[in-house]
């Protein structure tokens, strides 16, 4: 029935029960997304857990590792198996009444609440009187003992949902005495047995370096492997895969690849933008990749591909020149900006002044001059920091204070040639980079002493080199658009004109089997077009040019417009793929049967992700033999190492094999692939990252049986 709004107030039109029902937050899609449960490996159909000990695998240790943290350094690799019998008394661990923490570490990624879900249905099967505990806000909510106790309601209305609203996240480090001994504070006042760190790389460290700390008070500290830059994956020294992949990685790759489809169908609807399209990941770009094998996009930057770049004419250059050429090795910007300019100047030969180019967040990681100048940019802030005990960017606030403090080091570095860090032709080419770029590098670096990239303006640094390349390619006739020969001939032929007449003239390559014709490199203006053919005297000196040629060559001048979109905090807000919302669930049990059984100083994790999900296996993975050492902030540190894109592994080759297809800078269509949007059931969904499922058909020769 319809209601007429006139006749009633607002309170009572928004009293309707159908307009209520139009109008609450709970929508459909998210009543059947809180009651989807996701499979649970087999091993947890059994009673009770046991950890199994596998030494079926070696890790290089680092000597500072076993200086640092002695007392977990010698962790085993734990598979979690199931046990029914009674005898073992595994009963009495397993049900002991536990008091756990839970705390969610740096940015959000898709899937951290059914991390929580899964803990908790464990723990409480285990035995309801345990008592599970959420960190408000991240480490801060274990310094601060800022805590909730997590409920069955709360549980139950964030599982399979995104985001890590329901305790939220923060990005404080634990990494001083002080702050080591508050959170023991914490966790004595809770009485807990266990804190759970749910983390990337660095809450990884930090989870080894408190459960070290603890180990003397019996506080167990597990770690679980989260972001969506993908960059946590283990594999032992012989390259057996421990850890596949963290959670979030999928969904959030998903979800960019969607959006970024959406952008492929606009683009080559209206075939007037290049969609210029920023991809999350702050070193690596394993999202970037997976977003290419997923989409198929015009274009993709792979950072590690950038810095692996050997220019081999250089050295053969310098090998003749008795020198060496140091510079050859690893890509420049500059080098970068016209590889792009080449695949955009190709396609306009086609008629495609269009496309999507995707670039990872953290690309500028692996160009070569800015490389060093973070090196070197985090070297002068850290020993500012620690020479004066205070702080960089407190003492210099604006752009320019730094610029100058800059300015002093390179004239110090004149007087005194022992002073070497910054010099006076670094500060000229940071000189040279724009304000907004100058001003990025010079930003404050996160709590980690990482460089904080989803900062930078990445894209825009890029693109601006490719712009102001690309109108040099066009001042030499080089970028032009491809005229269409069936449009040319019956423009000419409409117009009374005969196309055979003007074309040798005004095309580089007429010729009737030509599907697109490129206007000549010297007809760059309407007076060059005059020029041209007064010269080959196709029109008299004393007559106009005429109308329709004139139109032809417009047609044929390009305009490079962009748009620009970042892809980041909408990925790792979305909703968990199916993958992630089993995987993070199965974790969470995961992390109860380590708990259970007295482990600490591990990383939940499950085997065989690259696997069907059949073959999933729950493992704990000791952290200590993970770390190596790492400049942080000018300080050599102890961190877990971040796994980069593995430019020989399969994912890759496949995606270099294709790209040239995917440019698609040949006549016809292009080339985009469809993902279509996140489900979390349903078989439109792949069951895992294309990233992970063809390395895994790579190294198993086509040998899978997993669905795709
Ligand atoms: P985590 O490593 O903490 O999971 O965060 C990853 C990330 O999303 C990066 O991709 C991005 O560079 C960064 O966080 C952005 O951080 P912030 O939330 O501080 O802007």
């Amino acid at each position: 029935m319809a209601i007429d709004p006139q006749s009633m107030d607002i309170k009572s039109f928004l009293d309707h029960p159908d307009v209520r029902q139009s109008t609450t937050s709970i929508s459909k899609a998210l009543l059947e997304r809180v009651r989807f449960s996701p499979p649970l490996c087999s091993v947890f159909s059994a009673p009770y857990t046991q950890l199994v000990k596998d030494d079926s695998y070696e890790f290089q240790i680092h000597p500072a590792t076993r200086e640092q943290l002695p007392d977990i350094i010698e962790n085993p690799v734990q598979r979690v198996v199931g046990r029914d019998d009674h005898f073992t008394g595994q009963e009495k661990i397993n049900e002991k009444k536990r008091n756990i923490g839970i705390v969610f570490s740096g940015g959000p990624a898709p899937g951290g609440h059914n991390v929580i879900a899964g803990l908790f249905d464990a723990m409480k099967a285990a035995n309801p009187e345990s008592r599970l505990y959420g960190f408000l806000l991240g480490p801060d909510g274990i310094l601060e003992n800022d805590y909730v106790e997590i409920t069955p309601d709360m549980v139950d209305s964030h599982r399979n949902l995104g985001g890590f609203s329901m305790i939220k996240t923060g990005r404080t480090k634990i990494d001083s005495r002080e702050k080591m001994e508050l959170s023991r504070e914490t966790c004595r006042n809770l009485n807990l047995d266990t804190l759970v760190i749910v983390g990337g790389d660095d809450s990884n460290t930090n989870a080894a370096f408190l459960a070290q700390e603890f180990y003397k008070d019996h506080i167990q500290v597990i770690g679980v492997p989260k972001t969506i830059d993908g960059d946590i994956q283990v594999r032992d020294l012989k390259g057996n895969i421990l850890c596949a992949m963290s959670f979030g990685f999928h969904s959030a790759a998903r979800a960019f690849a969607h959006n970024i489809n959406n952008l492929c169908s606009d683009g080559s609807s209206d075939v007037k933008y290049w969609h210029v399209c920023k991809v999350m990941g702050r070193v690596a770009s394993h999202l970037a990749l997976e977003v290419a094998l997923q989409v198929h996009p015009n274009i993709t930057l792979i950072g590690e591909e950038l810095s692996d770049f050997v220019d081999t004419a250089r050295i053969e250059r310098a090998e003749k020149a008795g020198t060496v050429d140091y510079t050859a090795y690893g890509m420049t910007l500059r080098h970068v900006s016209r590889r792009i300019c080449d695949a955009i100047v190709r396609r306009a030969a086609v008629g495609k002044n269009y496309g999507v180019i995707v670039i990872p967040e953290g690309v500028l990681e692996f160009i070569n001059e800015i490389q060093i100048f973070i090196i070197k940019l985090n070297t002068i802030i850290g020993e500012y920091n620690s020479t004066h005990d205070t702080d960089f960017h407190s003492d210099f606030l604006i752009l320019d204070d730094k610029l100058d403090y800059l300015r002093r080091m390179a004239r110090l570095s004149r007087e005194n040639r022992t002073f070497s860090v910054w010099n006076t032709r670094d500060d000229d080419l940071f000189n040279d980079l724009p304000a907004f770029f100058q001003e990025g590098l010079l930003m404050e670096r996160d709590s980690h002493g990482n460089f904080q990239f989803s900062q930078v303006e990445t894209d825009k640094v890029i693109m601006g080199l490719v712009k102001d390349y690309l109108n040099i390619l066009a001042e030499r006739g080089i970028y032009k658009i491809g005229i269409k020969m069936a449009w040319y001939s019956r423009t000419l032929e409409l117009a009374g004109l005969d196309p055979d007449f003007y074309g040798p003239v005004l095309f580089r390559n007429y010729n009737k089997k030509n599907e697109f014709l490129l206007v000549k490199k010297s007809i760059v203006s309407m007076k060059t077009l005059t020029q041209e053919l007064v010269d080959a005297g196709v029109v008299p000196k004393d007559q106009p040019v005429p109308e329709t040629i004139k139109r032809i060559y417009t047609a044929s001048v390009p305009k490079f417009k962009t748009q620009y979109h970042f892809y980041g905090y909408d990925g790792r807000g979305n909703d968990p793929t199916w993958f992630d919302c089993t995987y993070t669930y199965n974790l969470g049990y995961t992390v109860f049967s380590l708990v259970a059984n007295n482990a600490t100083g591990q990383m939940a994790a499950i085997r065989n992700l690259e696997k069907d999900f059949s073959e999933w296996e729950p493992i704990g993975i000791p952290i200590a033999p993970q770390m190596h050492l790492e400049d942080r902030k000018g300080k050599m540190t102890l961190v877990l190492e971040k796994s980069l894109v593995d430019i020989n592994a399969p994912a890759f080759n496949v995606f270099a094999a294709l790209r040239e297809k995917w440019l698609a800078a040949v006549p016809g269509p292009d080339c985009y692939r469809r993902p279509g949007p996140i489900r979390y059931s349903g078989e439109t969904e792949e069951s895992r990252p294309l990233t992970l499922r063809l390395n895994y058909l790579g190294a198993s020769s086509g040998k899978d049986t997993g669905k795709a």
